[in-house]
């Protein structure tokens, strides 16, 4: 079998799988690379002042990985400018907060030229290559520009923007064509996958065509295209749930709990989880309900996430003040409403505090996936399950119609369906989770990375072996 070469901004295999990474990616490709031969290819996450072509390969709990050091102004202009503050909110519709800076483009352009000039010496001829998300987007286009014949494909983990949006950004057009280096791009959704053939078909400077079985053409070449709904190592997961570690922190968190209903939200500190929409929905929900006050609190989990961007901080202080607030509005001598923490627990501990929450509030504005809602979906008891608060603007909303499902902007929808879900009878409860049950498994991360990868090597690559240079 051949070889796989994953390849993403920041290689984070955990130096203890039991621990965990934050991040949906970072946990998935750990265990994609368990299974294949290979070599994990990225970012190391350090500067150097000058720019060594050189990877430095290293050996990660059992997983190969290759390391590259980048400069500052790489840095700045490549992962905090344009990944983190152009497309990151542009591809979750906050053209609002989107940095239009065309350092930031030059700054991607270099850096990936950079990140192909390592690569490629790496790459053997029968290996395949699985570049990730949308750091890395140009990446193939680059390895072909180095005669890489080898069949590469891109897997986005974030929403694909609306055509209206999209060519707010200028060059959109350049950044699409270097997806025609690709064999192989696929989505975590439906939604996802039409909205980048809108843009491929109806796009005035590209005027693509849709094939059928979902290949497009456009620029002189044909991509296949599908949907791969990423999910959790369900397996994993219910080890790490059911270990002692697991086991403890449920039972502190049920006693800590003390005959009240504890609310989960656990989302990284990111304006596109909707924690301050969540935060007012949660709010208004105590002022509708005045008899359940005191009965519930909300624990919200937000580690802190790219802390070196300005809108972070921003959204960081904002959080803080509404919590504040609400906590000083509504607590008693005994009662706190929120419990609000920017820290990050093991994977276990968080598997066991899953469980002992009645309610998930999965509730971002728009997500790719997320996978919380799945993981929360299976740290509960069949035997008396809670209920999960989705929303409709998560990729997850797609598989997961058993939950109850929101809009995230409405902060009456959000108080309602917290009630509802408060207040759902056993056998209602019981139905829904094991629907949802089912989909967890459906899509576990282990048929999600294997349909990708067979799918990849099953595409034709075009008969001079060139690719699109
Ligand atoms: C991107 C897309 C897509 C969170 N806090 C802790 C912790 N986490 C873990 C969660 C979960 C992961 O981080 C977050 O994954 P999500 O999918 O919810 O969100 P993103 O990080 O935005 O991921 C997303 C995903 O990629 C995969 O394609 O689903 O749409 O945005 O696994 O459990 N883990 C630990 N401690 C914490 O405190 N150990």
């Amino acid at each position: 079998m051949s070889r796989l070469i994953v390849v993403s901004n920041r290689v984070s295999a955990p130096k203890d799988p039991a621990a965990g990474s934050v991040g949906g990616l970072a946990m998935a490709l750990s265990s994609a690379l368990r299974k294949y031969d290979g070599l994990w290819f990225g970012w190391s996450g350090e500067t150097v002042e000058k720019f060594v072509p050189e990877a430095k390969i290293e050996d990660r709990s059992g997983v190969t990985v290759a390391l590259v050091d980048l400069e500052p102004q790489d840095v700045d202009e490549y992962y905090n400018g344009y990944a983190n503050k152009t497309l990151w909110p542009l591809f979750h519709h906050r053209v609002d907060l989107t940095a239009y800076e065309r350092s930031y483009g030059e700054g991607y352009e270099r850096t990936n030229a950079r990140f192909a000039e390592v690569l490629a010496p790496l790459i053997q001829p029968d290996d395949v290559i699985w570049i990730h998300d949308y750091h890395m987007i140009p990446l193939a286009r680059d390895l072909r520009r180095r005669g890489v014949t080898n069949r590469i494909g891109f897997f986005l983990h974030t929403p694909w923007p609306a055509r209206q949006l999209l060519v707010t950004l200028p060059h959109h057009r350049r950044l699409v064509e270097s997806m025609f280096s690709y064999d192989l791009i696929g989505f975590h959704t439906r939604e996802w996958l039409d909205l980048f053939r809108d843009y491929i078909a109806s796009e005035p400077e590209v005027r693509g065509r849709l094939l059928p079985n979902d290949a497009v053409e456009a620029f002189g070449r044909v991509v296949q295209t599908g949907v791969f709904p990423i999910g959790i190592d369900v397996d994993g997961f219910l080890k790490a749930r059911n270990s002692a570690f697991g086991r403890r922190t449920y039972d502190r968190m049920a006693a800590s709990a003390a005959f009240r209903t504890m609310i989960v939200g656990v989302d990284r500190l990111d304006y596109s989880k909707g924690l301050e929409q969540r935060l007012l929905g949660y709010e208004q929900f105590l002022n509708d309900n005045p008899d359940m006050r005191g009965d519930v609190f909300l624990l919200q989990v937000t580690p802190i996430s790219r802390d070196e961007v300005n809108t972070y901080q921003d959204i960081r202080s904002r959080l803080e003040g509404l919590a504040g607030r609400i906590n000083g509005e509504f607590a008693d001598m005994d009662w706190q409403p929120i419990r609000y923490l920017n820290r990050t627990y093991r994977r276990d501990q968080l598997a066991g505090i899953y469980r002992a929450a009645k309610v998930g509030l999965v509730t971002p504005l728009r997500d790719g996936m997320n996978l919380v809602a799945k993981e929360y979906v299976a740290a509960q008891d069949a035997e008396d399950p809670g209920v999960l608060v989705l929303s409709r603007f998560a990729g997850a909303a797609e598989q997961m119609g058993e939950a109850l499902l929101v809009n995230p902007f409405s902060r009456e929808e959000l108080s309602d369906a917290i009630k509802r879900a408060l207040t759902m009878p056993l056998a209602e409860r019981k139905r829904k989770w094991e629907c949802l049950m089912e989909v967890v498994r459906d899509t576990d991360v282990s048929i999600w990375r294997d349909d990708f990868v067979a799918s990849l090597r099953a595409t034709n690559r075009p008969a001079d072996g060139s690719g699109n240079a």
